[in-house]
């Protein structure tokens, strides 16, 4: 436990009785514990947002015609965007109503009082519960900077009070920055549908110029595919002796153009420097978040190049070509051409022989037309197989590496635990590439899913594990589980579906605001490794039981995925409740006209 919010301090707390300590100001541990937890929150949420608030000027930009190279790809998806942003959309053109969304998305980061865009995209009752708790996010920058400033040294000193803040201003990220950066980028490169590529570090190639895109916004990425796949740039890769130009991903920049455009993913977050070391990479270009500054030192042992290009994120020892969206294009091939000059240089290398075969992009769109079709499309399938008990809950796994643990191992167990329990696997960020460097995004895994489970991924066509995509589109699950509760059967609230979301090896600020704006849309939230609030039991408990009353959210940390398992097991079957599984039958049995002579039959 440690308080560094001022400079009387740094107020260390160390040893058995942390509770009874207070810092120098007389802050106790569960006011520091509690304000950690807050500013990781208004960090995680600044990130995200901070990736939207790109987008929505990017969108901007193409809207004005200012942005080279760049178009709206998904002109549906602008239009259902418009809609629920209440815009109108008839008899306009494309530009007209992408300029009044970019204005819309960007106007959410500045507003000062009234409630975000997409909070009317939340259940009814969820929108209640948030204005009785006073939770309800006005404006993304503004609920970020209430955040810093509560938790500044000698403001808000009531552990309860600093969390339900840290609440509100995660949800500017998961129904704000996050939603805005998802849909915006759907509408610039396209909403995801099923894709069939590889992952893992055998995607580089031997006899090609191996590109590694590498960090989080898609803008750049998208470009430097396009640039990597004109001829004009594979000739020139060519002439240097190499047969082609292989673009690979890393971390969140792999996942956005893994579902996207199916380009392989080199790996997630510990496969950064592994990359490197094979020495086969000629450039490793990187923008913001998740980028580790080791990569500076560990390319000065091989010939790669490592290329910034955000005016945010800079590394002493890289190259920096600033990126610009007016100028996308001619930037990219700048970059494609850098790394091509840089192939002969390449000397001793080693490609490990590994790869998988993944299908990834379950978008919330795909999901829902897999159920019935384009005009059919509904959750209907997908309720009913959670009601009648074929399909026990859904699971949310998300988050990143860390090395305090084994890579992608706690993943994998329990990944591995929940579809042999009939729980569907729904996934984003780095769990979801671990999940396919082992092999679980195939429709094969079928194979190993419960039968409930497997009867329903095979009637409706999908996985028993769904890649849905970045770290953003985290916001998908939050659209899946509004659409569930809308469709009925189970839960008028996301409060009360049978899911839970696990984050097992966390390591960021943005994963925590993740598992809390979950928490504070209904989901019970389970995070691994060590507890950030083990100094404070006061704290622990409120995150866990009194979010829980209020909300039917929490956040706990269990350490061992044994725990984690045992624990989503119980929290999923208290929610299925046996009686609602009774009705179902009972009402499913009338339906068929077989249960009212079954009755007759036994009372006879
Ligand atoms: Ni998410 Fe994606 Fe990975 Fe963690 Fe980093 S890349 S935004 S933070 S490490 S999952
Ligand atoms: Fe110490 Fe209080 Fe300052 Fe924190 S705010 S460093 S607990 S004196």
């Amino acid at each position: 436990m440690c308080c560094k919010h001022c400079f009387i301090g740094p107020c260390r707390m160390t040893g058995k009785n942390k509770e009874e300590m207070t810092g120098i100001c007389g802050a106790s541990a569960a006011t520091i514990a509690a304000r950690g937890v807050a500013r990781y929150v208004a960090a995680g949420t600044a990130a995200h947002s901070d990736h939207g608030r790109d987008l929505a000027f990017t969108l901007r930009a193409v809207a004005l015609g200012e942005a080279q190279g760049f178009k709206i790809k998904d002109v549906n998806k602008l239009v259902r965007v418009a809609k629920i942003m209440g815009i109108n959309v008839e008899g306009r053109k494309t530009e007209e109503i992408a300029l009044d969304v970019a204005n819309e998305a960007i106007a959410n980061f500045g507003r000062q009082n009234g409630e975000l865009t997409y909070i009317r995209r939340a259940p009814k009752k969820r929108q209640a519960l948030w204005k009785k708790y006073g939770i309800t996010p006005r404006g993304i920058d503004r609920e970020v900077v209430e955040s810093l400033h509560r938790t500044g040294m000698g403001v808000d000193q009531d552990p309860d009070s600093i969390l339900m803040s840290a609440l509100k201003t995660s949800l500017a990220d998961g129904w704000g920055g996050a939603m805005l950066a998802t849909d915006i980028s759907d509408i610039l490169f396209g909403t995801p549908a099923p894709v069939k590529a590889n992952v893992n570090l055998g995607v580089l190639r031997a006899d090609e110029v191996n590109i590694v895109i590498h960090g989080h916004e898609p803008t750049l990425s998208m470009m430097i595919v396009a640039a990597a796949e004109s001829p004009e740039m594979i000739e020139y890769a060519k002439s240097k002796g190499a047969k082609g130009i292989n673009l690979a991903g890393i971390c969140c920049t792999a996942n956005e153009v893994l579902v996207r455009q199916g380009v392989s993913s080199a790996g997630n977050f510990l496969n950064q420097e592994l990359a490197i070391i094979s020495g086969s990479v000629e450039a490793m270009i990187v923008d913001v978040q998740c980028v580790i500054e080791a990569l500076a030192t560990t390319v000065k042992k091989f010939h790669t190049k490592l290329i910034t290009t955000s005016p945010k994120a800079k590394i002493p020892g890289a190259t920096h070509i600033e990126f610009d969206e007016h100028r996308a294009m001619d930037i990219a091939k700048e970059i494609v051409k850098l790394s091509v000059d840089n192939y002969p240089n390449r000397k001793a290398y080693t490609i490990p022989d590994i790869k998988e075969d993944v299908v990834v992009g379950f978008s919330h769109e795909y999901i829902k037309y897999m159920q019935g079709g384009t005009y059919r499309g509904s959750f209907r399938p997908l309720n009913d197989a959670i009601i009648d008990g074929r399909v026990m809950g859904v699971v949310g796994m998300v988050g990143c590496n860390n090395p305090r643990l084994c890579q992608d191992k706690y993943n994998v167990d329990l990944v591995k635990r929940f579809i042999a329990n009939d729980v569907l696997v729904v996934t984003t960020g780095c769990a979801a590439v671990a999940f396919g460097k082992n092999g679980y995004l195939t429709p094969e895994m079928m194979d190993a899913a419960g039968p409930g489970l497997r009867e329903v991924c095979e009637a409706i066509g999908i996985p028993p594990v769904l890649h849905m995509g970045s770290c953003v589109d985290n916001s998908r699950i939050l659209t899946v589980l509004s659409e569930m509760a809308e469709e009925g059967g189970l839960s008028d609230d996301i409060g009360g579906m049978p899911g839970v979301g696990i984050c097992a090896e966390w390591m960021h600020e943005k994963a925590l605001a993740i598992g809390i704006y979950f928490a504070a849309s209904g989901v019970p939230v389970i995070f691994g490794g060590d507890s950030i609030v083990e100094g404070s039991s006061v704290v622990a408990k409120i995150m866990r039981d009194t979010w829980f009353e209020r909300l039917k959210g929490s956040l706990e940390f269990l350490p061992d995925p044994d725990q984690i398992f045992n624990r989503t097991i119980e929290l999923i079957t208290k929610r299925r409740g046996v009686s609602r599984r009774l009705i179902f039958v009972c009402v499913k049995g009338i339906s068929q006209q077989w249960f009212i002579p079954l009755i007759r039959e036994v009372f006879r």
